[in-house]
């Protein structure tokens, strides 16, 4: 069983693909449900793989918070739990057997140390946050947080979550953008590209020029950030890989014959930004 988030960004797409081409590719039968961005629905979800009497069960947690009592269920229930790209916060680590997915700090700080450099550590930077609660918000946020404390020149002026959508990057940044202290805005973080090219949007419907007027830096490296790269309307984005099917399917045989695994799996992951868009464009997968 597997309970994934939703479907709210590019990066998510490309992970469900990955996550069901794997399954199918291994001949494992998948029950997959997507719980369209509410923590309900994914408790409603594991509740119902438990009924069903599924071996392993996956799950990507929309927010850290409010897992303990389902995943006490589901250790009742005998079942191991896996969990894929976000991370939970729990008092008893047992509850879940193993994590693999991207380290989501490192990633903010990837973002951070090239804006630093781009910028000569001068920045007024709005800050486009993922969603509230949710471990890659909230660890986004940190490794950028973590760069800022060493460039005293650099300072977020503008911080609210798009809820990682384009529509929401957009609507956030027009309000960003509307406020009087606007012009002294000269560059963003957003903490997934969807919300980057919403908000790539609103700069131009606002008469400006994303990627001269306002830096903009954001995470995932989905195709479309490449394509903005390219056309000069993005400068840089810090690769998040979403094609997990391949390792998460490895995990779970694993647990399922009862084998030892490591705690923590992480994914490998690069930087990309202006100069180097052309030429990976067409190497990239999702
Ligand atoms: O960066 C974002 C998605 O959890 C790492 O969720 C994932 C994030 C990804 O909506 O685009």
């Amino acid at each position: 069983g597997f309970s994934q988030v939703g479907a709210e960004s590019g990066w998510r797409t490309a992970n469900t693909d990955s996550i069901k081409g794997e399954a199918a590719k291994r001949g494992i039968e998948l029950k997959f449900a997507d719980a369209q961005q509410q923590q309900e629905n994914q408790i409603k979800a594991i509740r119902a793989f438990i009924a069903q009497g599924v071996d392993v069960i996956a799950f990507s947690p929309k927010v850290e918070t409010g897992w303990e009592p389902v995943l006490k269920e589901v250790k009742a229930a005998g079942i191991p739990v896996v969990l894929t790209d976000r991370a939970v916060t729990v008092s008893d680590p047992s509850l879940y057997v193993t994590f693999i997915g991207s380290d989501c700090v490192e990633e903010g700080r990837r973002a951070g140390a090239w804006l630093a450099k781009k910028t000569g550590g001068k920045a007024v930077i709005a800050e486009l946050v993922g969603t509230s609660g949710s471990s890659p918000a909230i660890d986004r946020k940190k490794g950028f947080a973590e760069v800022l404390a060493k460039n005293p020149g650099m300072k977020i002026v503008k911080s609210q979550s798009g809820d990682f959508t384009r529509a929401g990057g957009k609507q956030v940044m027009e309000a960003f953008l509307k406020s009087p202290d606007a012009k002294q805005l000269t560059a963003l973080f957003a903490h997934n590209d969807d919300m980057a090219l919403g908000a790539i949007q609103a700069i131009e419907e606002a008469g400006l020029k994303p990627g001269k007027d306002i830096v903009i830096v954001s995470i995932d490296g989905v195709k479309g950030a490449f394509e903005a790269m390219v056309a000069g309307k993005l400068n840089c984005t810090v690769e998040c890989n979403p094609q997990i099917g391949p390792q998460l399917f490895d995990l779970i045989e694993k647990v399922a014959a009862g084998q030892k695994v490591p705690e923590r799996v992480a994914v490998e992951e690069g930087v990309f930004d202006e100069t180097q868009a052309k030429a990976e464009l067409p190497n990239r997968k999702y």
